[in-house]
């Protein structure tokens, strides 16, 4: 079987619809057909200041999310990052063949820094993307399932991962971005040109998959359209519109043509006031198995433990292999 790997932060405590649709989504389709990785990115989480309860707790309802979406330990390998060392082992040597100025040019780390201020953002916030490599190239992944924004990162792993092959011996497997193109990026609902985004300046047209109901009803019925009439998917000119339309086929799987011809002549109240309802029925089942997985912490953990034993034989291996290669002198 081919290979899968992908990782989601625990940072803002509820995924978010965007996180559903771009990713997670992806993962449980992926674990039937791929041998695959994931894991809670607690790593990558403290290259923004947390508080350390919230943290702990966020990954641990992390992971009740990631098995409330579907993800089913007997058929894929989930897992914390921090339980597997390897993960910060690989990033400092793939650190050391990185140039700053390639790092430099990765835009999530433009944006989000700018956001901070250049001052405050962590040399951690900087090196992000090659532990991202790390984790990626340790499971010799085929597929990584990630949204749009993250394809400028698996394009670094593939170069990287060339570049150590090519000077240091065949080590690594070349990755591939999994991007759903329908799905690849999910739209602030009030700012419908914006990727809906944790870190997005007003919460209104942020759809939190753990928020009660009701409020994400009230964000779906007042989403930014335009002032035309026609229910049409028309990125450019009705993003807005558009956007509806995606997540309402996403949930639903009717096709976006059969949708227009659905909504004809009913204009944007109709089509708001279905994604609404669509999306109500589909996360009342999502919240209430996340709340039954953490209110069994222990058997959460045990399945984090597992995975993370599974996650170690494979990556120490690949580990191994890059010390050697590299000409580190093996430890007896
Ligand atoms: N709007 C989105 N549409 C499609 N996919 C998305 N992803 C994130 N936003 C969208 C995908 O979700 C996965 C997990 O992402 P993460 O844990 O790295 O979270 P993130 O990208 O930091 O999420 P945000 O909300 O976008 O956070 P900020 O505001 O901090 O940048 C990834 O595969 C991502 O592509």
């Amino acid at each position: 079987r081919p290979r899968a790997l992908s990782g989601i932060q625990p940072t803002a405590g509820s995924f978010h619809l965007g996180n559903y649709l771009g990713a997670v989504r992806q993962y449980v389709a992926l674990q039937e057909t791929h041998d695959a990785f994931y894991m809670v990115v607690d790593l990558h989480a403290i290259t923004m200041p947390q508080d350390p309860a919230g943290l702990r707790a966020n990954t641990r309802l992390a992971a009740a999310q990631l098995l409330a979406a579907g993800l089913d330990p007997d058929r894929c390998t989930l897992f914390i990052q921090s339980h597997v060392p390897e993960h910060a082992q690989l990033a400092w040597v793939m650190n050391c063949i990185t140039g700053f100025g390639e790092a430099s040019r990765m835009t999530q780390f433009k944006d989000k820094s700018a956001k901070q201020g250049a001052d405050r953002a962590t040399v951690g916030l900087f090196t992000y993307p090659i532990l991202q490599v790390a984790d990626i190239l340790l499971y010799q992944a085929d597929a990584v399932p990630v949204g749009e924004d993250q394809r400028q990162h698996i394009e670094l792993t593939r170069d990287l991962a060339e570049r150590f092959n090519g000077r240091f011996g065949q080590t690594f497997n070349l990755p591939a971005a999994h991007i759903v193109r329908e799905v690849a990026k999910i739209h602030d609902l009030q700012d419908p040109t914006a990727k809906m985004s944790k870190s997005a300046a007003s919460p209104k047209g942020l759809v939190n998959l753990l928020d009660e109901p009701g409020v994400s009803a009230k964000k779906f019925r007042s989403a930014v359209t335009d002032t035309d009439t026609v229910v049409r998917f028309d990125e450019k000119d009705k993003p807005g519109v558009s956007n509806l339309l995606t997540i309402h086929s996403a949930l639903t799987g009717t096709g976006i043509p059969e949708l227009e011809e659905q909504y004809a002549g009913k204009g944007y109240g109709a089509l708001k006031t279905d994604v609404a309802e669509i999306f109500v029925a589909w996360v009342t089942p999502f919240r209430e198995r996340t709340q039954e997985y953490l209110g069994d912490p222990e058997t959460l953990d045990a399945v984090m433990a597992k995975g993370a034993e599974k996650a170690r034989a494979v990556a120490a291996e690949t580990l191994a292999a890059a010390y050697d290669r590299i000409g580190f002198v093996p430890a007896k």
